[in-house]
């Protein structure tokens, strides 16, 4: 493998700020992605890895849990820009092995970003930091495991270990891990989705029965309406936008809710298609509602009152699967438009135009992600979707269903295997009958409670299965002396990144194949499945060589750990399950819901759909077996004088804690990411000038919390409102500002007055003057 110049850190003064695109895709995507690729992974590797990508006999996008097409009706080329950025990420030639660890100590290592660690390229050996050390340094595979089965041997009680996954985990690796850790006795499985759709999960659960969306590809194709709130499907969900234009061909309507009007919800450039290389592309959103951050629960009851006022509900619907129908009605009818006129900041006039649309159709598709679900009444904001559907029978008919759009790529199909804190007990119960283990039934740590458990001393080994815990959890601060207290940190991981460097007293790093890769382990060619956010779960099989014949699979290094530390003897046969997946798919296929017959259900081309009652048969599986309509008070977010509320969002160039580069084209951002982006009239309101510095401070009972040194960058969206890139900003967000009920960080409400920074703060880039270079036209013409 070769070893190339990697990228220099971040220097913000090369920030470009240009007026932001009006659509999404285009020409311009399929450049950037081929650049990306080519440049690091060479054109013959870069070609072999996306002819494979979303193909039935290839692997699944690593990016995010978008279902792919059916068998059949698939392109050559079946990805899109991100998807093409994730598999260079993965897929580069550029490796870290000793020799960089031993040039570079830890404490050089911490002053570096994200971006810096994570261009390095790929980890090719297991490496451990010892007690007291400076560097890391190689250490074998056996002694790795070694090492930590004593430690985790040595704990007074397995509560005082937490299993952390971020959601890229294959289901055999998800099943085999949660499966280990029960058997050493915890049920302290948190993972990215407590910081994610939690919130989803909880409220869909309540009220239709189970925590994930009713629809499939098809139904939003078929749609008559598509409600599309708090997602930036053009840079999160690209290949959405295929859908969506399908939807439109057939004469769908979508109603965008998002306090941006983000390209991807304007209109939609296909590259794969003559009209979009050329043309003028699909004009997607028919109305855009710019919604103040968070006032989207305030929102959806006054569209629920106009459908009451119209009676445009489905009686037949409500009297066969509703209940409490009527007491939600009456909460509507009661509604106090003064508070909805302040949460939402909308005309009464847009609000209705939307409820006619919902009104006009006969098939409606709800689609949402993190914009509704990280605010603390994110939990009663999907309740009120789901009123809703409900009341318009959106559930269970063809073209129409609720549709969480979920983020990492197999987040559900980890949730499904029971990567879950809070695991029901039949599903425990079942895995205790397969295997004839005892497992534990208190319920485990999430996200946040895992940071308090070893803030507090109560957890001391933190092993994470991929993601960057201290990087995407919120209050930075707080979780990274958490995370330097523990005895022992040790992260599966295909590329460095903070948690690597924020560790504990201990610490290994234990580099993992990719899901682009070929995985030989037992000597025989291995492939996994996973499950996409429509339920349909397929396999995937990837065709590149690893970068370093070091590299273990995730489903390996589980198994291995297990040996190491429950012993040859241990009623789990781990040395057999590690050898041969489709042992792993059997038991699957024994304890998991819906997964019978698992292996020859993934045989079929494009995989199967796992059971949904309300999708399949209207089925509402609640405690009172039926659909639950549920009343939330209206409520409007505070936010005083002199502040704004600030969401924290994605820019087009990175997945998550993973910077890609840093360019948010669609934003117009180029060449750096510490902006905030504010409305033209706040800036001058309050005293900033465009393209001036400024900290971010947020305020909370046990104190402040700052963000240092931001540009102002005008930008259209609600008064009051503000946003910047995360991970940058989560050290503003306090640990326990978070969803009611779900315990998911509200990193979408957050509170923050804009300040000039300090005297002492470094100017950064030499301009004295705020504002210099990075100004944009605030002509409101073009920026409405
Ligand atoms: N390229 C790329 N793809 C990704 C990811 C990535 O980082 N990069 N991450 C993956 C993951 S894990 C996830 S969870 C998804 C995330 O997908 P998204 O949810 O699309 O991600 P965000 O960037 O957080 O965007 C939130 C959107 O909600 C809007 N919003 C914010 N607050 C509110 C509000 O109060 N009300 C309404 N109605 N809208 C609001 C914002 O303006 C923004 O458009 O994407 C997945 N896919
Ligand atoms: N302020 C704020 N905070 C947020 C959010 C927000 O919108 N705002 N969003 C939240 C959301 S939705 C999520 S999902 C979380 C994300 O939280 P995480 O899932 O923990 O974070 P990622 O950045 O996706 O993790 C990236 C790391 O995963 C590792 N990795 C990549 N591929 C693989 C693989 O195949 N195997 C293994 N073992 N490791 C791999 C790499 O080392 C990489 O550095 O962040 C949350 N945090
Ligand atoms: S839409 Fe998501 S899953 Fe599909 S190619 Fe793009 S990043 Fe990958
Ligand atoms: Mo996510």
């Amino acid at each position: 493998m070769t070893r190339r110049a990697p990228a220099e850190d971040i220097d913000e003064a090369d920030l470009d700020v240009s007026l932001p695109s009006d659509a999404a895709a285009g020409v311009t995507a399929v450049a950037v992605a081929m650049k990306r690729t080519i440049e690091q992974m060479g054109p013959l590797r870069a070609t072999k890895g996306l002819l494979k990508l979303n193909q039935v006999d290839g692997f699944d996008c690593q990016g995010c849990a978008w279902p792919d097409p059916e068998a059949g009706h698939r392109h050559t080329a079946e990805f899109c820009e991100n998807g093409a950025k994730a598999v260079a990420e993965e897929g580069t030639k550029r490796t870290v092995g000793p020799d960089f660890f031993a040039a570079h100590p830890v404490a050089e290592l911490e002053q570096r970003t994200d971006y810096w660690l994570g261009q390095q390229g790929r980890i090719t050996q297991p490496m451990v930091l010892r007690d007291g050390a400076t560097h890391y340094e190689p250490i074998g595979w056996d002694a790795a495991f070694s090492m930590l089965g004593e430690r985790l041997r040595g704990l007074a009680t397995p509560d005082e270990a937490v299993f952390y996954t971020s959601g890229k985990t294959s289901n055999e690796a998800a099943f085999v891990y949660q499966l280990f850790a029960r058997s050493l006795g915890t049920n302290n499985l948190p993972d990215c989705s407590n910081m994610c759709h939690e919130s989803t999960s909880v409220a869909l659960d309540e009220v239709i029965g189970i925590g994930k969306g009713s629809v499939t590809l098809r139904d939003i194709e078929t749609a008559e309406l598509l409600v599309v709130m708090g997602q930036n499907p053009g840079t999160n969900h690209p290949r959405m936008l295929t859908a969506l234009e399908k939807a439109k061909r057939n004469g769908a309507k979508i109603l965008a809710v998002n306090p941006l009007r983000e390209a991807g919800l304007v209109r939609f450039h296909n590259p794969q298609n003559v009209r979009g290389v050329v043309g003028n592309g699909t004009g997607l959103a028919d109305l855009h509602l710019p919604v103040r951050v968070n006032g989207d629960l305030a929102l959806l009851q006054a569209l629920a009152f106009h459908l009451l006022e119209w009676d445009a509900i489905d009686r037949d619907f409500v009297e066969r699967h509703g209940h409490g129908f009527e007491e939600w009605a009456a909460h509507i009818k009661e509604l106090d438009w003064d508070a909805v006129d302040r949460a939402t900041g909308l005309d009464r006039s847009e609000i209705r135009a939307a409820a006619e649309m919902l009104r006009d159709s006969q098939a409606t598709v709800f689609c949402w992600a993190m914009g509704i679900t990280q605010h603390r009444n994110a939990v009663a904001t999907i309740k009120e979707i789901a009123n809703l559907a409900l009341a318009q029978g959106n559930i269970g008919k063809p073209g129409a269903g609720v549709c969480p759009v979920r983020g990492h790529s197999n987040v559900q199909g980890d949730r499904t295997m029971g990567i879950w804190e809070k695991v029901p007990d039949s599903f425990l119960d079942a895995l205790d009958a397969e295997f004839g283990i005892e497992s534990p039934r208190e319920h485990g740590l999430d996200s946040v409670n895992a940071v308090k458990a070893l803030r507090d001393g109560r957890a001391k080994v933190f092993f994470g299965m991929g993601g960057n815990f201290v990087g995407a959890i919120s209050d930075t601060a707080v979780a990274e002396a958490a995370m330097r207290g523990a005895e022992l940190t040790v992260h599966v991981s295909t590329k460095l990144n903070r948690s690597h460097v924020v560790h504990g007293r201990e610490a290994l790093i234990l580099p993992a194949l990719g899901r682009s890769e070929k995985d030989h382990t037992g000597g025989r060619a291995q492939r996994v499945t996973v499950e996409d956010s429509v339920s349909s779960v397929h396999a995937s099989q990837g065709p590149l060589s690893p970068p370093s014949s070091h590299l273990r699979s995730e489903v390996d290094i589980v198994c291995s750990l297990a040996l190491a530390t429950l012993g040859e003897d241990h009623v789990v046969p781990w040395a057999d399950l590690r050898d041969d997946y489709t042992r792993i798919r059997r038991r699957i296929g024994r304890v998991v819901p819906g997964c019978e017959a698992y292996e020859a259900k993934v045989d079929q081309p494009g995989g199967f759909v796992l059971p949904h009652p309300p999708r399949d048969s209207r089925a509402f599986p609640t405690d009172v077996e039926k659909a639950k309509f549920t009343v939330s008070p209206t409520d409007v977010l505070h936010v005083p004088e002199g502040r704004l509320l600030l969401q924290t969002l994605r820019s087009h160039d990175q997945f998550n804690t993973t910077i890609y580069g840093l360019d948010d084209r669609y934003r117009g951002i180029k060449g750096g990411r510490r902006v905030v982006f504010v409305h033209p009239d706040d800036i001058a309101a309050l005293g900033l000038v465009e393209g001036g510095r400024v900290d971010l401070v947020s305020e909370w009972d046990d104190g402040e919390r700052r963000a240092e040194a931001f540009r102002v960058v005008g930008y259209d969206q609600p008064r009051g409102c503000a946003a910047a890139y995360y991970p940058e900003t989560n050290p503003l967000i306090a640990l326990d500002h978070v969803a009611e009920g779900s315990n998911c960080p509200s990193s979408k409400s957050v509170v923050v007055r804009l300040e000039p920074p300090g005297p002492d703060a470094p100017s950064g880039d030499g301009h004295d003057t705020p504002g210099t270079g990075t100004k944009r036209s605030t002509d409101p013409d073009q920026l409405s």
